[in-house]
């Protein structure tokens, strides 16, 4: 079982405004879920709150235009 000695499983915080609905959530899960590396997406539809697991660090452009393409708008970060 291959593993790079660098990176090992990574989980980021976003939060992505414009969903109200279960069928948002489905569809930003699913755009995300495209990208490459990543394990597992939650989403939190109350807060907006977007939790993405991946081997290895996201790159924010990606994530934002995985956000983009479904529809929604990835907030700036928190902190
Ligand atoms: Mo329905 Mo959720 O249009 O946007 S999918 S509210």
């Amino acid at each position: 079982m291959p593993s790079p000695a660098s990176s090992g499983p990574e989980t980021e915080t976003f939060t992505v405004a414009g969903m109200t609905c279960e069928h948002c959530v489905h569809a930003v899960t699913t755009e995300l879920n495209r990208l490459p590396g990543v394990r597992a997406v939650t989403v939190d539809l109350a807060s907006g709150r977007v939790e993405v697991a991946s081997d290895a660090p996201l790159d924010a452009e990606q994530v934002r235009a995985a956000v983009d393409e479904a529809g929604y708008t990835l907030a700036p970060p928190a902190s």
